[in-house]
This record gives C-alpha cells, structure tokens and sequence, in this order.
C-alpha cells in the first residue's frame, strides 16, 4: 500500500499560504479626547484617509464613544507618516489628539 501523506515520497511540497510572504500591515488608531473639536476630527480622516463624510463622521463618533478607532491598515510607512501628519496637523491648530500605529 502506497503512503499517500505529502511529503513522504520525494515530490516538492508547495506552500500553498500566501499571506505570510506579505509585508507585515500596520494599523493607524485614532485615540480619544476631550478637547478636539468634532468637526476638526471629521475633517482629518476625510482629507488624511480619504474617508467619505459619512465614513468620517461614523469613524468620529466611534472614537468618541468607545475610546479608540481605526482610521486604515497600510504599509508601514504609509502608517506612520498618516499618524504623523494626523498629530501635527492637530498640534498646530493647538489640540492634543493622538493617532497610534500598531501591527495588524
Ligand atoms: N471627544 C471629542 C469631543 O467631544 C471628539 C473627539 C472624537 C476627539 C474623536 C478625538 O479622536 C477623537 N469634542
């Protein structure tokens, strides 16, 4: 009786999972406060992650209510140069609004 298991006869065993050949995707989380202004959140997540107003707005209001939100998964440098621009955009206009990059 032949053994039927992969691997056991000589032929090449292919793998056949492509995800862990990926780059490693990264998350851009928006983080809640008291002090930025509602409009100013919506109006960042519309021109720094392209978000429709209504996404915005819905992506916004979770923040606001549960704490935290995301905002994108990307490449790792396209993370971390939204989160940048998020924060800086938001310090300039003089709130403490704070977006974080974690591993998918
Ligand atoms: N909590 C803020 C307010 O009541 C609004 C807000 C939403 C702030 C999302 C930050 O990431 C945030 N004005």
């Amino acid at each position: 009786m032949s053994d039927e298991r992969p691997g056991t006869g000589g032929e090449v065993v292919e793998r056949t999972r492509v995800e862990s050949r990926q780059p490693p995707m990264w998350k851009v989380v928006l983080l809640n406060d008291d002090y930025t202004p509602m409009e100013f959140v919506v109006y960042l997540l519309e021109s720094i992650f392209e978000k429709s107003p209504a996404e915005a707005y819905r992506v916004m209001m979770l923040v606001h209510t549960e704490g935290r939100g995301l905002c994108g998964v990307y490449p790792f440098e396209i993370a971390e140069t939204r989160a940048n621009r998020t924060e800086e955009l938001a310090r300039s206009a003089g709130y403490p609004l704070r977006a974080v990059v974690e591993e998918d």
